[in-house]
């Protein structure tokens, strides 16, 4: 068994650990203007927890590619997600950000060096992988920020009872084009299943938000693709994808649990190609320049 597997499996426990912790974490605080960074899944869920935030009425979220953070704006606090809390962008920024703006650490290594960088760290050891492949930390850390604005962390662990136990379907297994689209908070969530796929199975995935399939992307979509969406889809739209001889997926439940599917498609997808999903090419845990 891939370890990657033991690791997608164990999720809505370490979900349940890492929401334990949120009253006692230094989380962002209702009105506060907030910018989450990261890279790689790390910004994915930055872009999915901002949008979550702001459209809860929490207060303005802005999520940014480490590499790409706006100096210069006015923003209350930086929260800063890495799970090896070595990536190079990650760490420069917070040392340039420090006396300048408060910044909060989530981190999946208590002894790496992104615990000393940020002003303040939240860690979550237990949730850290073995895989190079991000998957139940990129999760418990969305898991422990939306237990901050009051979401009920609980039930959708114990919902997650069949999304961990899914198997893709072999319609799905057979399309060799696959592209997610999510709206709202599930589009971080959406780029996070494309990366996974491109991850561990060096697949051909792209994402979007789901209206801007129709601007573009919809021109490569034939009998060899499928659509999968995270989170509500727009009328009409699985029509349109079914109408070039796409495969089109939808599940009527919480797009964190739909992203626990694609994570187990993309094992399953690496699995059928002969690949390790454990070892992806040219990958290494984290980069560090
Ligand atoms: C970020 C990251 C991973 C990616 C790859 C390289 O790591 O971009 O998301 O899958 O392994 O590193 P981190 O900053 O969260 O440790």
């Amino acid at each position: 068994t891939p370890l990657v597997s033991t690791e997608i499996a164990t999720q809505p426990d370490t979900w349940r650990q890492a929401a334990a912790l949120a009253p006692s974490s230094p989380l962002p605080r209702r009105g506060q203007r907030v910018a989450v960074v990261g890279c790689g899944t790390s910004w994915f869920i930055a872009q999915a927890y901002a949008a979550r935030r702001e459209g809860l009425g929490h207060g303005v979220t802005d999520a940014f590619a480490a590499s790409e953070f706006p100096t210069g704006r006015d923003y209350d606090l930086v929260v800063a997600i890495s799970r090896s809390g070595t990536t190079s962008e990650v760490l420069t920024l917070l040392r340039k950000l420090r006396g300048n703006v408060p910044t909060l650490a989530i981190i999946g290594d208590p002894d790496s060096p992104g615990r000393e960088a940020a002003d303040e760290v939240v860690t979550l050891p237990f949730a850290d992988e073995r895989s190079v492949v991000q998957t139940r930390f990129a999760t418990s850390t969305l898991s422990l920020l939306r237990a901050g604005l009051g979401e009920d962390v609980e039930s959708l662990a114990a919902a997650a009872k069949d999304a961990v136990r899914w198997s893709a379907p072999s319609a799905l297994l057979e399309r060799t084009q696959i592209t997610f689209l999510g709206r709202g908070w599930s589009v971080g969530l959406a780029h996070e299943a494309a990366l996974k796929c491109r991850e561990a199975a060096l697949a051909w995935t792209e994402s979007y938000p789901a209206m801007d399939y129709r601007h573009g992307p919809k021109a490569i979509s034939d009998e060899n693709s499928a659509v999968v969406f995270l989170g509500s889809r727009p009328d009409g739209l699985v029509e349109e994808v079914e109408a070039t001889g796409a495969l089109a997926l939808w599940f009527d439940e919480d797009p964190q649990l739909t992203l626990v599917r694609c994570q187990l498609f993309a094992v399953a997808y690496a699995l059928s190609k002969g690949l390790d999903p454990d070892r992806p090419r040219h990958l290494t845990r984290s980069i560090i320049l």
